[in-house]
């Protein structure tokens, strides 16, 4: 008899691009070192210096795009994982009846970088760009400034300087919420990984979870939610994902 379909639902935090060379934002080398987060992660910071905003993001858009930051085992489980659980089960399935999502509240692509296909940014991307006046959304992977030229009107000096990156600031609306809510609810399994769960609404998804669901942390340190959650495993994201999965 065919097993039930299983529905899946991951998130991810910093802590599973720490071992990929991304700095978290709460660890000792946290991004948020020298940057006030109202300065630098707020439309309000944004508004009142966008050089040093742009300079921070351009910052981080050129380390994500060093040769030494690249996908982990971590990331590479998961997209194994989620191959393994959409993957027809007998010869006359033409598709999975599973659901897979994976939510990640990081900017980099690293996910993208591993194989991973069901991907929410739900916190933007650090490698796109957004136009302040029709909010269209480009790929970008050069530094931004006021000066940027805009690339729909490139000779336009007016149009200069109209590009912000394509990340959730916090005070903003997060992207995909009620296809998060949804997914939550019908999980069979959470799995969260290098999340602190201290940012809503991504720390309160647990939450949106229903009580049939296992829910599965893993994270080097306990966390707010951590009574949340059925299971928590303690260790560094490339040993214990892998470990989980396989
Ligand atoms: C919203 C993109 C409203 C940008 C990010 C007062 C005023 C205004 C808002 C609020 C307020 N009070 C509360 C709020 C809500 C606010 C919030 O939660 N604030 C917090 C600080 C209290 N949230 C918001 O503003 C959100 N929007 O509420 O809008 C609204 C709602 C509806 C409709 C309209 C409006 C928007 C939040 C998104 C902000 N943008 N990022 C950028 O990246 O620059 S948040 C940013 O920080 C990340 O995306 C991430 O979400 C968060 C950091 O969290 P983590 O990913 O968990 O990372 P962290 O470093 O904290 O933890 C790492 C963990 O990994 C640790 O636990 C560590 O132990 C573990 N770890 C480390 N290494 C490893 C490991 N684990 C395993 N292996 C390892 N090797």
């Amino acid at each position: 008899m065919a097993s039930p379909p299983i529905n899946v639902l991951v998130l991810t935090g910093a802590g599973i691009s720490a071992e990929s060379g991304v700095p978290t934002f709460r660890g000792a080398d946290g991004l948020w070192e020298g940057h006030a987060i109202e300065d630098v992660a707020t439309p309000e910071g944004f508004a009142r210096r966008p050089q040093s905003v742009h300079q921070f993001y351009n910052q981080r858009r050129k380390q994500l795009q060093h040769a030494d930051v690249a996908p982990n085992a971590a990331h590479l489980a998961l997209a194994e994982f989620e191959q393994a659980v959409m993957s027809p089960h007998t010869a006359d399935d033409h598709e999975s009846a599973n659901q897979f999502l994976l939510v990640t509240q990081n900017i980099d692509n690293l996910h993208v970088r591993a194989g991973s296909q069901r991907v929410l940014p739900m916190h933007g991307e650090l490698l796109k760009v957004r136009c302040i006046d029709t909010d269209e959304v480009f790929d970008w992977t050069d530094d931004l400034s006021l000066d940027t030229p805009h690339p729909q009107d490139p000779s336009n000096p007016r149009a200069r300087g109209r590009l912000r990156p394509h990340v959730v600031w916090f005070g903003e609306m997060p992207i995909g919420l009620d296809r998060i809510a949804r997914a939550a609810s019908t999980a069979d399994v959470f799995l969260a990984i290098g999340t602190s769960g201290l940012v809503y609404p991504a720390a309160g998804i647990v939450r949106q979870t229903s009580p049939a669901c296992r829910r599965i942390e893993i994270n080097l340190d306990d966390t707010p939610a951590s009574s949340v959650f059925d299971e928590t495993i303690r260790g560094k994201a490339t040993v214990e994902v892998p470990q989980l999965l396989d």
